[in-house]
């Protein structure tokens, strides 16, 4: 045989054998994330009213693990033109970023507005735009204005009007600039770890207040949605909501196990994205019998989980453009032990247990593991449940230890982006685009500056607070413009952006 066809020969079988690089569409838009009271800082400059994260940070220093508040953070009211240039730097599409309510109505009440907080974010989206980073704004990222919480916070049902006026505020202002609007950012998180456990206000009422939380949330949502579509529709921007999804996966084989997953699943994404995605609205069925049901039994006359009016379900029901989904990691479910306390719990009405397997590779955030094939199935999950509604990821990430050489941090985006891939192009899944959390470390909440989840490392103990990008900013950055995963990523590519 001539060398000729022995080549040739060659050629083919290594083609057929290599596995396919794994692409995104062309145009696939790739972004950082980021929240205000994580990285802004100048907590009470300007004009800046109090929130409910500065207040709880300062009372209660001893529950934050290392004690600290985010007075400074990473100082982004200063230094927001650094962040631009480093998202500029990786080559995205777009910066994920929310807005302080407190820093443009400092009591939250509409009657006071600071024109020196609508002046900075105004600065900052012109910045953006100016670098071509297309701004996608989150409305409200738990920074509730203290003023708002004396009142009962998102317990008082009259918080949905001055929601309202806040989020027209921001239409009025920054709507011809902004293409993608989140109302919330994660409700599950902030009513249930807010009002239900130790994330601030820190009311701790589980079972009772976060449910009271989230009633008022989804009519919030809805009603900013609804005021979008009678006032601001000519801006053609699209609005949603960013909900949290740990996949939950049943620890057996067992019929029981497998049911447990389900009542997890509907109790935590469901809780939110049934009455806003479902063809039928309202909370998902399980949690309505079930809470009926323990509330009864535990001495209540009625429900703790209150009731949407049929007005109200149809306001709510398809109230989005699209859906933010946030997701980090995968549990393991099995079937609780059935018994109910006399005290109201979330956890009890839901019912199950969850675990992690050992087995599975571990993060420096003790609830993410680093659980591939679980983004694939809670997007197939999301994509059955509801009809395949489109999906923007706005957040997907995990720290790991200081330092600028974050192999582990790049073998979990890439792991995460081909599960992903999967999603989309082996099971159909509509995603419109992909979020990494975060651009740089930033305050991780009770976790203080203790977890790192940054493409940038903060240099905390420097004058200026200096950002540096880590090799996994070298990779996302390959990702997000050659909108392929690379094969063969390695050491020498920490330069690419450096
Ligand atoms: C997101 O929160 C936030 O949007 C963001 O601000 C934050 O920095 C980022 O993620 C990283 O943490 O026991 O499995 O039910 C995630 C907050 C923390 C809420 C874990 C749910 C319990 C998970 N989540 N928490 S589980």
């Amino acid at each position: 045989m001539s060398k000729l066809i022995l080549f040739i020969l060659w050629a083919v079988i290594r083609a057929y054998a290599a596995t396919p690089k794994q692409c995104f569409e062309n145009m696939f838009p790739f972004g950082v994330a980021s929240a205000v009271f994580q990285t802004e800082g100048a907590w009470n400059m300007s004009g800046k009213g109090e929130s409910i994260w500065d207040r709880y940070t300062h009372n209660h220093p001893e529950l934050v693990f290392d004690h600290t508040n985010a007075d400074v953070a990473t100082d982004s009211y200063h230094k927001y033109r650094d962040d631009v240039r480093n998202v500029k730097k990786l080559g995205v599409t777009f910066y994920r970023f929310s807005i302080a309510w407190s820093r443009i109505l400092p009591t939250g009440l509409i009657n006071e507005i600071n024109e020196e907080g609508l002046k900075y974010y105004h600065e900052l989206i012109d910045e953006l735009l100016k670098a071509g980073i297309y701004p996608v704004v989150t409305m409200y990222h738990w920074d509730l204005p203290q003023s708002l919480q004396d009142l009962g916070g998102w317990t008082n049902p009259i918080i949905v009007d001055y929601f309202v006026d806040y989020a027209r505020l921001l239409f009025q202002n920054f709507g011809i600039k902004v293409s993608h609007w989140l109302t919330f950012n994660e409700p599950r998180s902030f009513c249930h770890d807010g009002y239900g456990g130790y994330n601030a206000p820190g009311s701790r009422s589980s079972g009772l207040e976060d449910y009271l939380c989230g009633h008022n949330v989804l009519r919030a949502h809805a009603m900013t949605f609804r005021m979008y579509e009678r006032e601001f529709s000519h801006l053609k921007a699209y609005v949603g909501i960013a909900l949290d999804m740990v996949w939950l996966e049943p620890a057996t084989t067992s019929a029981d196990d497998q049911k447990a997953a389900e009542t997890a699943r509907q109790f935590t994404f469901g809780w939110f994205g049934h009455p806003i995605l479902s063809e039928e609205g309202d909370y998902p069925q399980v949690m309505r019998e079930v809470i009926d049901r323990n509330s009864i039994h535990q001495g209540f006359f009625r429900s703790r989980l209150p009731t949407f009016t049929p007005e109200e379900v149809a306001m709510i029901k398809k109230s989005y453009h699209f859906l933010g989904l946030n997701h980090y990691t995968t549990k393991l479910v099995t079937k609780g032990s059935g018994n109910i306390s006399n005290k109201p719990s979330y956890e009890d009405d839901m019912g199950v247990k969850m675990s992690q397997k050992p087995t599975w590779p571990k993060t420096n955030a003790t609830w993410i593991n680093v659980v591939p094939w679980g983004f694939r199935k809670t997007l197939k999950w999301i994509k059955n449940s509801f009809n395949n509604p489109p999906v923007f990821i706005t957040e997907n990430g995990a720290p790991f230890e200081a330092g600028l050489q974050d192999v582990k941090r790049v073998n979990y985006i890439e792991a995460y982006l081909r599960s992903l891939h999967d999603a989309i192009y082996k099971d159909g899944c509509r995603v419109m685009a992909y979020t990494y959390w975060s651009l740089m470390d930033n305050y991780e909440w009770m976790w203080g500056y203790s977890e790192r989840f940054g493409l940038f490392e903060v240099d905390y103990k420097s004058s200026n607070l200096t950002r540096s990008a880590r090799l996994s900013a070298a990779f996302y950055s390959t990702v997000a413009r050659t909108k392929c995963i690379p094969d063969n990523f390695n050491y020498y590519n920490y330069y690419i952006i450096n």
